[in-house]
């Protein structure tokens, strides 16, 4: 499923995101960049070693929540990964919807100061964190729509879902935001 946005381009596709080949993909990271499972667990997996040891020389104190940083991409087809922190879920009163939403919007702002047109983005937060999805969902794919309105760097944003439940409350938030 995609929209096109000022003639640039939101997707939603199901699948991995080790396979996409674009400029940047964006790592589902812990604030101590310290590696752990799902999308960062198979991101180190298939980029191999030279990603952690660059985390480790260039961010030694880590990545606040919220926020993100960016490295080269080791053995995966993609120039750069942006390893950028979600918050854990706690029900929400906690300030998550805000954090998240800068995890995505500093993802966005990295990659376009490193020149990178495709982006592929898994869902921050919605695993091991425990975001819900269909909220994380508006919050992720509106932040890409105003970055996609705003910045002629960024010509594509390809949002990549683990099964079809996220895929799901994925393009149901993408239909309300394209209505
Ligand atoms: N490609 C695309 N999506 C995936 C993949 C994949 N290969 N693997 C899982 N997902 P998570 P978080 C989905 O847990 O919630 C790690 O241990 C998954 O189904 O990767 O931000 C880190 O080190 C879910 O929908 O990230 C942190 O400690 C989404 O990607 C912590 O987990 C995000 O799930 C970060 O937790």
């Amino acid at each position: 499923m995609q929209v096109s946005i000022h003639g640039r381009t939101l997707e939603l596709t199901q699948g991995d995101i080790t396979d996409q080949k674009v400029d940047a993909i964006v790592n589902a990271a812990n604030s101590h960049l310290a590696g752990g499972g799902g999308v960062d667990g198979a991101i180190h997996r298939r980029g191999g070693p030279t990603i952690m040891a660059e985390t480790m020389r260039r961010y030694p104190e880590g990545c606040p929540t919220g926020s993100a940083v960016i490295t080269s991409a080791g053995s995966l087809s993609a120039r750069y990964v942006i390893h950028a922190v979600a918050p854990v879920w706690k029900g929400g009163q906690k300030g998550e919807s805000g954090l998240l939403d800068s995890a995505f919007r500093r993802s966005f702002e990295l990659a376009s100061a490193h020149n990178c047109g495709q982006i592929a983005l898994p869902a921050l937060g919605c695993g091991v964190y425990g975001y819900p999805i269909d909220q994380a969902s508006r919050i992720a794919l509106g932040t890409a729509k105003r970055i996609l309105e705003a910045d002629p760097t960024i010509e594509l944003v390809r949002f990549v879902l683990f099964g079809e439940g996220a895929y799901g409350a994925f393009a149901a938030a993408l239909e309300e935001l394209a209505a």
